[in-house]
């Protein structure tokens, strides 16, 4: 005989307490959520022993990112409501997210993205979910500018993070942070594209502090593309560039939330090269066993920058969220690496090759 285990119930069940009110009726989950936050060694070492460093890995979520968590209580609260469609712009993950989310609830996702410019894994989950795709022929603000209009006029859900709802679910992820360190980090690196999950990370720490659950608050340490780095910058980018086209966004929704997470928490904002992202994703890969997307990597490529800064003390705790897995865009893993050798099927060939 086995005892019934405790099983997750996904984001908005288990942190309910802490969430909006919904019945539960209406609670549209995939069981999102309880993600690994992995200890580093090896990376660590290769960038300073004298911290702890911490992977909160969001590519293990239902879609492979950690849209997820703001999904299932966005599409959850529009359900509640009664409404029978949603729509997003995206750079790809916050569509395959609406995709499926939208299936799961019986209900209609329409997804707008910046035509040739979203990884493949990501466009092929929001087509196999049954989402009406449309490719915009501009970029990501462009497309949320039209989602904005169309959500205004017409009675489908907008599931952007300029839904609150979305913020809301996000923010579970320090929840989680701190239930796992059994205290909240010192320092909280992450990547930031439209910056709801920087606001939505700060929301949440400061909310367990206020409860007591916790008796301090990170740095908050946000990072983006150096060709898409309005917030660093202090103006729009009108043409936002990075290999990283999760965080290829030009005029961030969340700015004002990010700026003050930031400011509050006295962190920063600052920006990291393609080239800097491109070996702190080889990087965390090779040195770790852990595959993610070119736009999570720019929470390690900050930590390399910050240690170089010397900012760290002995004993720091650090956190870098990785954002979305490393499968949705093969694309750039494939370019970015040594091609593989081909012989022929001759065992004294492949010794060669492996140098025996
Ligand atoms: C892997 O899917 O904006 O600063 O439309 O997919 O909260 O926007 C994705 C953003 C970081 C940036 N890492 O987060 C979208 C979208 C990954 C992402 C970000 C995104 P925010």
């Amino acid at each position: 005989m086995i005892k019934e285990g405790s099983v997750w119930k996904g984001v908005v069940t288990e942190f309910r307490q802490y969430l909006p009110e919904i019945k539960d009726s209406a609670i549209v989950t995939l069981l999102e959520g309880n993600t690994p936050l992995v200890e580093t060694k090896n990376l660590r070492d290769s960038i300073n022993k004298d911290i702890r460093l911490y992977l909160k890995y969001e590519g293990v979520n239902p879609t492979c990112s950690f849209k997820d968590r703001g999904m299932t209580l966005a599409v959850s609260k529009a359900v509640e409501s009664g409404s029978k469609a949603v729509i997003c712009a995206s750079t790809g993950n916050t569509s395959a997210a609406a995709g499926a989310y939208a299936a799961r609830a019986g209900i209609k996702a329409y997804v707008l993205i910046p035509e040739g410019k979203i990884a493949l894994g990501k466009l092929s989950q929001a087509i196999m979910h049954g989402a009406q795709v449309i490719q915009v022929k501009g970029n990501f603000d462009e497309a949320l500018t039209l989602v904005r209009e169309i959500s205004d006029k017409y009675p489908i859900t907008l599931v952007n993070s300029i839904n609150p709802y979305r913020i809301e679910g996000q923010k579970t992820a320090a929840f989680e942070v701190c239930i796992h360190l059994g205290r909240a980090p010192d320092y909280h690196f992450l990547p930031v594209g439209n910056a709801g999950n920087i606001t939505a990370y700060w929301k949440g720490y400061k909310e367990f502090k206020e409860l007591k659950i916790t008796d301090s608050l990170p740095k908050m340490m946000g990072f983006q593309a150096e060709g898409a780095a309005p917030i660093v910058n202090g103006k729009v980018i009108v043409n936002p560039e990075t290999v990283a086209t999760a965080i290829r966004i030009g005029n961030p929704a969340s700015w004002q939330g990010a700026v003050s997470a930031r400011d509050e928490s006295a962190g920063v904002i600052n920006a990291v090269s393609d080239e800097e992202i491109l070996k702190a994703y080889h990087l965390v890969a090779e040195k770790e066993g852990i595959f993610c997307e070119p736009a999570s990597a720019a929470s390690i490529a900050g930590v390399i920058q910050m240690n170089r800064k010397n900012i760290f003390k002995k004993g720091d705790t650090v956190v870098c969220t990785l954002t979305g897995h490393g499968l949705k865009d093969p694309d750039t893993a494939i370019k970015s690496s040594a091609e593989p050798v081909t012989r022929q099927a001759k065992v004294e060939e492949i010794l060669e090759v492996m140098d025996l």
